[in-house]
């Protein structure tokens, strides 16, 4: 199959996933094109399979706001019809799906019929979409495309209760890749961040209110009342001032470090002993899924798809959204030496389940059936 994929090509979970699924796709054999205003950035090794059009965009100064989206439609007709590809799969519903649905459209009008599969990633659905401002277009572009795909149960459930849906939604969660994901011998750099031994506690996300980083700082200045620990914060958005801010309120800055954007996270998850995840909303929690391939049990809340995930008790636990009490019990809990061991190895064994491998024929098979209800579409 000849594949063109359009997503973010930044740092964020959609953006990951389908980068990742290009990948994969590429080496099975399935020429992949990538379509996205930047180089992906894990599109980091070569292939025969893999292609990458970037969408420019010109400005002028009429155009307060540049119309990305024009730009990226016209790039999908192009792509489609230059390298005669079989479907176009668009991750994040805002604007890829309405995109994609013009771009089939000025397709159709040439002969050319293009099947769209559009994977629902998130806050596409729960925080972006549902506002007035693209609610319309998210529904209407999702109940147009060929195929919907969403990362968990949860949000598919999300999805039909605020958008009026009349497409099916088939669930394919998240995966990893184990090859990459691995518990790796970094001791070095475990004893430079904890010299006396101390309990590594890691967080990564893109900063944004959703991810209620404070909590990370609330708990983990609670844990250290306790027993002694360092936090360490990966990557970068709105809320890292006001974060580091609280920190220093708390009299923690010494044991808390930033470390901004990092490419190689799964260095520093090789060396932690608990990950957080306290978010408002997470439709997967796929940086928990990537700490718990590096044998990381996860603190997190119990919003979202995160209770498809976590398994309550055995690969760390779930909390409400905010109790950062009953967090800090269970972080304690889960960091006591003869408690530790356990739950790292039940990380581990869920996050197998999630193997790129199990879940990469789900997509293959989920494209077969899309495209032969196209093929019978366009018989008739
Ligand atoms: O806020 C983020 O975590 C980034 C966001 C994105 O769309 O890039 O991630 C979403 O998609 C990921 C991949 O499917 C999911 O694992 C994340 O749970 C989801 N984030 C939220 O729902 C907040």
């Amino acid at each position: 199959m000849k594949i063109g994929i359009v997503c973010y090509p930044t740092f964020g979970g959609s953006g990951v996933v389908a980068t990742e699924l290009g990948k994969a796709l590429a080496k099975k054999g399935h020429p992949v094109h990538f379509i996205t205003y930047n180089q992906p950035s894990r599109l980091d090794f070569l292939s025969e399979n893999l292609y990458y059009h970037e969408v420019e965009f010109r400005s002028y100064p009429l155009f307060e706001y540049p119309p990305y989206e024009l730009a990226l439609a016209s790039k999908m007709v192009s792509v489609v019809k230059n390298e005669q590809l079989d479907l176009l799969h668009v991750h994040y519903a805002i604007p890829h799906a309405s995109a994609a649905y013009m771009a089939k459209q000025i397709l159709k009008s040439q002969g050319i019929y293009i099947p769209v599969i559009t994977t629902l990633h998130g806050t596409d659905i729960t925080l972006v979409g549902k506002d007035a401002s693209y609610e319309p277009v998210v529904t209407f572009s999702i109940n147009k495309s060929d195929g919907v795909t969403s990362v968990s149960r949860d949000l598919k459930k999300e999805t039909y209760e605020f958008f009026d849906i009349t497409n099916q939604i088939e669930v394919i969660p998240n995966f990893i890749d184990l090859d990459k994901f691995k518990k790796q011998k970094k001791d070095h750099f475990k004893k430079a961040i904890c010299p006396d031994d101390e309990a590594l506690v890691v967080h990564t996300s893109n900063f944004r209110k959703v991810k209620r980083v404070g909590d990370v700082i609330q708990t983990f200045f609670n844990i250290r009342k306790e027993i002694p620990a360092k936090l360490l914060m990966i990557g970068d958005g709105p809320e890292r001032d006001p974060a580091e801010q609280l920190c220093r309120e708390l009299g923690v800055g010494n044991d808390v470090r930033f470390l901004g954007k990092l490419e190689a996270v799964e260095e520093v998850l090789s060396v932690a002993d608990l990950f957080m995840m306290p978010s408002e909303k997470e439709s997967f929690g796929l940086a928990a899924l990537e700490a718990m391939a590096c044998e990381v049990p996860v603190i997190s809340s119990n919003s979202g798809g995160l209770p498809e995930l976590q398994v309550q008790g055995v690969t760390g636990f779930m909390s409400n959204v905010g109790d950062i009490e009953d967090m800090t019990r269970k972080a304690l809990f889960i960091l006591d030496k003869n408690n530790l061991p356990l739950f790292k190895a039940n990380a581990l064994k869920r996050a197998k389940e999630f193997d790129i491998t199990n879940i990469l024929p789900l997509y293959e098979n989920y494209y077969r059936q899309i495209l032969e209800k196209a093929r019978l579409k366009e018989a008739i």
